[in-house]
Order: structure tokens, then C-alpha cells, then sequence
């Protein structure tokens, strides 16, 4: 079942081990499950799961390392599946998107631009360590309907209230809606900085986006 499969990706992703998560996300895939479900429900409660163990010092950087790669190689597969049943709708607009200056958590931005390009959207992917003055000169270069950054560190979330008065300050602010995630980003900070989306996960963004479409 899909709880089953899911609770077995989130242990091969705890154990480092990249071939076991790859045949799981096959394994799903052969047997018709839910790819989004694996992802947020099973590679990536395995992801979370390191983190806290790594917070409370019980795992070291090269375990992250290891798990995140574990992490990337079941969404690699799964992502041609979610292109697959994404189709070729009309556009619903673009959304240009970025891991925000500082940051090279690229993991959780990736996933929400595929969903999103899976759903419709053009995406602009544009990277990791994504500088504010790039984030202004998309906005004016490809005038999508929302800009996205994603921030993994409380130390970096604070530049994700930068983009907004850096658009606010090339007089773009009215002509965008703005989007922020990351593991510490809450609604409460996108009500301090003005932010108009904030989202969960990839499935509150790919809805938030939707609605804003
Ligand atoms: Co990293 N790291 N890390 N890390 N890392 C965190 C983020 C800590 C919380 C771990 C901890 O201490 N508990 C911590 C940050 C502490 C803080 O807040 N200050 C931390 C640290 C400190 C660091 C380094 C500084 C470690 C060091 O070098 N000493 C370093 C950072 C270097 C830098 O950025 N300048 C670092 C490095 C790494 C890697 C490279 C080993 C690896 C990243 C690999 C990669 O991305 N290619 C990594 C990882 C994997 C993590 C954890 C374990 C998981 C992050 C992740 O991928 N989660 C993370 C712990 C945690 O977050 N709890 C830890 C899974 C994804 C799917 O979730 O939240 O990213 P997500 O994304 C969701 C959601 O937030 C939303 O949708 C996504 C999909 O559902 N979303 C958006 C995300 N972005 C969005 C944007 C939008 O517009 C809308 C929605």
C-alpha cells in the first residue's frame, strides 16, 4: 500500500541507501502509487527526520550529504512520472523561482518547481545562491505572475524580506506576487515582510499558485 511504501522510502532514505530508494520509487511506480505521496509522505519524512537527528548532534554533515542524495536519487526517478501525468495543458503562467542568497538547499525548491511545471506553470528555474538583484531583474526580464524564493536558514530567510523591498525599490512590487517557503518560513513571516504566497510544501504551493493564476 501507499503508507507502506511510503514508511519504506523514509527508512532507505535514513539508511543513506540510494539503490534501495531507487527500487522502492520503481516499485511504486510499477504498482501505480502516488509519486507525490512518496515524495512528502516518504523521502522526504525521511529527510526531515535527519535533520532533527543532526540537530541534536546524533548525525553529522556527511550524513545529511548522504541522505540527500539518497533523497535526490528516488525524485529522479519519480520526476518523468509526474511529467508524464502533467500532460501539455495551456500555460497558466510562469513563476520564476530561487533558493535565496546564502543558500544551497536546493532540494525542497526543485520539488516545488517540477509540481509546479507538472501542473502547468512555466517555470524559471533559478537556482541556488540566488542574489536579491536577481530575483528583481527576472521579475523585469520575464514578468512572471509570482516570484519564489526558498530558504532552509534562519540566517537566510532574512534576505527573502529583501527581495520584497528591492521590488518595491525598481517600482516592480505591484506587478509580481510574491512567494516564500523553506523549512523556517512560516505564514506569520510572510505577513511581517509583505510576502503574498506562503507555502507549505509543494502541493499549498502548486494550489496557492493556482489560485493566484
Ligand atoms: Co542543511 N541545514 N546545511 N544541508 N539541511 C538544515 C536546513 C538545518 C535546519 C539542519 C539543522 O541544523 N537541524 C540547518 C539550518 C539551521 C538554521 O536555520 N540556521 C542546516 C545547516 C546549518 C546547513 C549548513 C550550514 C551545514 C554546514 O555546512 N555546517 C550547510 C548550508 C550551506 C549553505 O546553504 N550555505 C548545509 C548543507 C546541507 C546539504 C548540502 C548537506 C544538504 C542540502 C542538499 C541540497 O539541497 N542539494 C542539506 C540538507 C538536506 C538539510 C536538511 C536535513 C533537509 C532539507 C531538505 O532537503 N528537506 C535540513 C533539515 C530540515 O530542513 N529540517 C538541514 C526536504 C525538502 C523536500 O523540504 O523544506 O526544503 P524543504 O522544502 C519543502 C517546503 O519547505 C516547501 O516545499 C518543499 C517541498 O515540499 N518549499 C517552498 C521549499 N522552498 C519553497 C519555496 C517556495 O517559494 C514555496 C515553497
Amino acid at each position: 500500500t501507499q503508507d507502506e511504501i511510503n514508511s519504506k522510502a523514509k527508512d532507505a532514505v535514513m539508511d543513506f541507501d540510494d539503490e534501495l530508494v531507487e527500487e522502492i520509487c520503481e516499485e511504486a511506480i510499477d504498482a501505480g502509487l502516488d509519486a507525490v505521496s512518496l515524495i512528502q509522505d516518504g523521502l522526504t519524512a525521511g529527510m526531515i527526520e535527519i535533520g532533527n537527528q543532526f540537530n541534536e548532534g546524533k548525525l553529522h554533515l556527511p550524513h545529511v550529504i548522504a541522505a540527500a542524495e539518497a533523497m535526490s536519487a528516488g525524485v529522479a526517478i519519480l520526476t518523468p512520472v509526474l511529467e508524464e501525468q502533467g500532460g501539455t495543458t495551456e500555460s497558466k503562467g510562469k513563476v520564476a523561482i530561487g533558493t535565496i542568497e546564502g543558500d544551497i538547499h536546493t532540494i525542497g525548491k526543485d520539488i516545488v518547481a517540477t509540481m509546479l511545471k507538472v501542473d502547468g506553470f512555466e517555470v524559471i528555474d533559478l537556482g541556488q545562491d540566488v542574489a536579491i538583484t536577481t530575483f528583481v531583474e527576472a521579475v523585469k526580464k520575464h514578468k512572471p505572475l509570482i516570484v519564489g524564493s526558498s530558504a532552509l536558514m534562519t540566517t537566510t530567510m532574512t534576505s527573502q524580506a529583501q527581495v520584497e523591498e528591492q521590488l518595491k525599490e525598481a517600482g516592480l512590487r505591484d506587478s509580481v506576487l510574491t512567494m516564500i517557503g523553506g523549512a523556517p518560513v512560516t505564514q506569520e513571516w510572510a505577513n511581517k515582510i509583505g510576502a503574498d504566497i506562503y507555502a507549505e510544501n509543494a502541493t499549498d504551493a502548486v494550489a496557492k499558485c493556482r489560485a493566484a493564476a
